[in-house]
Order: structure tokens, then C-alpha cells, then sequence
């Protein structure tokens, strides 16, 4: 048996799909914990490239059990649409599970990302606009709907009826929008709850018999470390947690049951959306790692902020989520590069600093203190073993393992699965 975490270390789009994928063809049971549709995880199997935004990435192969967690805000018409899509590309869908206990995005959460965002002007955010944010509002605020609602007609109506009294009183007030229609939506949502139907289920107890009965369950985290929203950038974050421990609370599973942590580690830095990056490139070496890497978002399309790798990250994201091993992916994006940087620490006023810092003020002074590192110059994407990289190449990975203390026990170097060099 094994309980196996993989979480993405610094600002989302490390390859995590990829690196579940990589690890579910051991896996009984593949769990998304947190976020929603705002993840955009992409998997290449045989040449074809496929982009999931809900459902685990272990749905890519057949016979496993794939659930959604409590933790998980679902927008049924993408899950519906995501499922239809995979059962046209011929996938089996039939080991999905959906916790009665996540909470469901509706039209108005969607409405209200898009013109939140706009009212904060200068400040804001950079969301994906899927409604992650407000409706995830509506479960601390407890007023949300979730699944559980959604499944018994009464409950839903009522519930839908003092929600959206509240959020068009909310649009027209403040934000000087139309609102929704009452009937329509009920009629809407009741539709998506049929087709939803048979996939409902208490998912901590689907996971929590499969620990019983000795079978391997792998926790897929969306986003990342530094989007937590009590360990990120606050408040350029997003409304989940996605660190290890958000696996526990959003799967419904105690900590004693976890075996792994897997940190996956991109090669270089990547932030999509706004808030502080102590090591973004403004310069020609960042768009060459933009367009080398195609670096736009999975589920927007915008383009993604670029720069060196910030061991000081990585370091922040190890103890939070107390890792065991990083997974690193996109080495071969660096192939072409003479020289490397590695951020090691952070300076601020001429000191160093001891932590990673809470204050965004100080966050956006700092100065990377940079170690360089001759590149390899030369294409890694076949090399299937560790010890046929090139010694730069090798250098850079255990230079990285040296100064955030982590060990590696994975290197990437290409979508593909077989792309794929195991450690230990
Ligand atoms: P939200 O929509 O409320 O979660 O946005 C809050 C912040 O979280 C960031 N965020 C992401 N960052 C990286 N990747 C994400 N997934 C997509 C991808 C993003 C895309 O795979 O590329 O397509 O744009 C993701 N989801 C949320 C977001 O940028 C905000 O900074
Ligand atoms: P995720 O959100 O963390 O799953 O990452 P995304 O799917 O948003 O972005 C990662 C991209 O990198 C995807 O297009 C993957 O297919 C791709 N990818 C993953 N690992 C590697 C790798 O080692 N090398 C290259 N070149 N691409 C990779
Ligand atoms: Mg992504």
C-alpha cells in the first residue's frame, strides 16, 4: 500500500500532469484534492496531447479509480464537457467518483470573478475568471451548494433561491449587472445534476477503504506552493491548498495514512497571473524560455511570466510540505542556454535573509543572490538514464538538490511518459 502526494512547488505549471500520469500506472487511485477548473494539467500519451482541467490525470488510464474530492469546487458544465471529450477520445470514464461534499461552482461565481477582478483595478489578482475564488467565498461563508444539495431537487431549489436573491442583489448594487434568472438556472443545474448522478459518491470512504484493502492511492495537487492561500504570495494566490497537507483536508484522509511527498520542480520559474517574482526575466533569456517552452497558460492562454529557479522557493516549499523527493521536468527546455542561474538566497537591505517572507513589501525588494553554472548546450530529450546526462546537466540537478536540501528522485526531459528518468 502507499499514499503518495505530488504537489507543484512554486507558482503552478511545473508538469505535475505529467508527473501523475508518470506515477498513476502504479496507482489504484488517482485523487484530485483542491481548485477546480482554474488547473490546466497536460498529458501527452502516444502522440496525442490531452488537457484536463477536473478530472484526475489518471483518468487517462483504464480501470483506475479517479476521484474528485471534497476539497475540489466543480463546475458541472466543464466536468460534463471534460468527460464527453475524453469518452469521444475513445477513454473509459467509468471509475469516476464525485465527493457529495464539494462544493459547486455556479453562472454567478463566474460573473462575480470577472467583475471583482475588474473592481480592483491596479490590484488586481490576474484569476483564471472560472469562479474559483468567490465560490469557495460561499463555502467559508457557508452558503454554498454543494454536490450533496445539488442531488436532491428541494434542497437545491431552496438553497438556489436564497443564493441568488443575495449574489443579484450583490451584482446590481455594487457592480451595476444584470443578475440571473431563478428559473433558468434551477432548470440548468437540475439537468447537469442527472447527468452527474451516477458518479456521485462519499469519495473519503472510497479512498479510505482502497488504504485498507493495500491499494496505492496518488493525491494530484493543482496549482502550487506559492498560490496557497495561507503559505502563498497572499493575496496573489488562490482560494485552495494546494501544499501536502491540503491532500488530508481535501480528500478526507488522516496525515498518518501519507507515505510521500513529491515536490515537482520545473527547471526554471514560471508565474501566471500577478503578484511578486524575486527572479523573473525581462530580458531576451526570458523569452526565449517563453517560446522554447511554449509558456502560456493551459486554461487561459496568457502568456507566462519567465525566470531562473529560486532555490529560496523550493527550500519554502520542502518544509511546508514536508517533501521527500523533487520531481524535476522541463531540464531539456534549458538545453540551449550557455549559462545558468540558480537564485540560492534572497537580499534585502544588504542582509541576507534567514526566511522566505510573508511581507509582499519585502518580497518585492529583494535581490536574488544568483550562483552561475555552465550550461550543456546540447539536446538531453532521448537520454533515459541519469548518469548519460551531460555533467552540466547533472551538476545543475544536484546543485539544486544541494542548496534546498531535497533530494531528486525524478528528471523530466519531455512530455512524453517515456521521457522520464527515475532516480530511486
Ligand atoms: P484563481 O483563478 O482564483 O485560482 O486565480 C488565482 C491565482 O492563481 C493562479 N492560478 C494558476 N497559476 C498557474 N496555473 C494555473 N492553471 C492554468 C495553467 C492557468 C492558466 O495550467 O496554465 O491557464 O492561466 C493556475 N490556476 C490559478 C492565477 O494565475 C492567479 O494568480
Ligand atoms: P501542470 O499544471 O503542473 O500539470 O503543468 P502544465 O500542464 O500546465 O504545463 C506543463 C507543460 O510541460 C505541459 O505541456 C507538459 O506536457 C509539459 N512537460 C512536462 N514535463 C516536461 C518535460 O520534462 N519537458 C518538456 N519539454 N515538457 C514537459
Ligand atoms: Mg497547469
Amino acid at each position: 500500500m502507499s499514499a503518495i502526494i505530488v504537489i507543484g512547488t512554486q507558482w503552478g505549471d511545473e508538469g505535475k500532469g505529467k508527473i501523475v500520469d508518470y506515477l498513476a500506472e502504479k496507482s489504484d487511485v488517482v485523487v484530485r484534492y483542491q481548485g477546480g477548473n482554474n488547473a490546466g494539467h497536460t498529458v501527452v500519451v502516444g502522440g496525442n496531447e490531452f488537457k484536463l482541467h477536473l478530472l484526475p490525470s489518471g483518468i487517462l488510464y483504464s480501470g483506475k479509480t479517479c476521484v474528485v474530492g471534497n476539497g475540489v469546487v466543480i463546475d458541472p458544465a466543464v466536468m460534463l464537457k471534460e468527460l464527453k471529450d475524453m469518452q469521444q477520445k475513445g477513454i473509459d470514464t467509468s471509475g469516476l467518483k464525485v465527493s457529495n461534499r464539494a462544493h459547486v461552482i455556479m453562472p454567478y461565481h463566474r460573473l462575480l470573478d470577472e467583475v471583482e477582478e475588474e473592481h480592483r483595478g491596479d490590484n488586481k489578482i490576474g484569476t483564471t475568471k472560472r469562479g474559483i475564488g468567490p465560490c469557495y467565498m460561499d463555502k467559508n461563508a457557508r452558503t454554498g451548494i454543494r454536490i450533496v444539495d445539488l442531488m436532491d431537487e428541494a434542497e437545491f431549489s431552496e438553497k438556489l433561491a436564497r443564493n441568488l436573491e443575495a449574489k443579484n442583489h450583490l451584482l446590481k448594487a455594487v457592480y451595476e449587472t444584470e443578475g440571473f434568472d431563478y428559473e433558468q438556472m434551477k432548470e440548468e443545474y437540475l439537468n447537469y445534476a442527472e447527468q452527474l448522478r451516477p458518479y456521485v459518491a462519499d469519495t473519503a470512504v472510497v479512498i479510505n477503504e482502497a488504504l485498507k484493502a493495500k491499494k496505492n492511492v496518488l493525491f494530484e495537487g493543482a496549482q502550487a506552493t506559492l498560490l496557497d492561500l495561507d503559505h502563498g504570495t497572499y493575496p496573489y494566490v488562490t482560494s485552495s491548498h494546494p501544499i501536502g497537507g491540503g491532500a488530508c483536508i481535501g480528500a478526507g484522509v488522516g496525515p498518518t495514512k501519507i507515505n510521500k511527498v513529491i515536490g515537482v520542480v520545473k527547471a526554471y520559474s514560471t508565474r501566471v497571473g500577478e503578484g511578486p517574482f524575486p527572479t523573473e526575466l525581462h530580458d531576451e533569456i526570458g523569452s526565449t524560455i517563453r517560446e522554447k517552452g511554449f509558456e502560456y497558460g493551459t486554461t487561459t492562454g496568457r502568456p507566462r511570466r519567465c525566470g531562473w529557479i529560486d532555490a529560496c522557493v523550493i527550500r519554502y516549499a520542502g518544509y511546508v510540505s514536508g517533501l521527500d523527493y523533487m520531481a524535476i521536468t522541463r531540464l531539456d527546455i534549458l538545453d540551449s542556454l550557455k549559462t545558468l542561474k540558480i537564485c540560492t538566497g534572497y537580499k534585502y537591505k544588504g542582509e541576507l535573509l534567514n526566511e522566505f517572507p510573508a511581507s509582499l513589501k519585502i518580497l518585492g525588494q529583494v535581490e536574488p543572490v544568483y550562483e552561475e553554472l555552465p550550461g550543456w548546450e546540447k539536446s538531453i530529450s532521448d537520454i533515459r538514464r541519469y548518469d548519460d546526462l551531460p555533467v552540466n546537466a547533472r551538476r545543475y540537478v544536484e546543485r539544486l538538490s544541494e542548496v534546498t536540501g531535497i533530494e531528486t528522485g525524478i528528471v523530466s526531459v519531455g512530455p512524453r511518459r517515456d521521457q522520464t528518468i527515475i532516480l530511486h
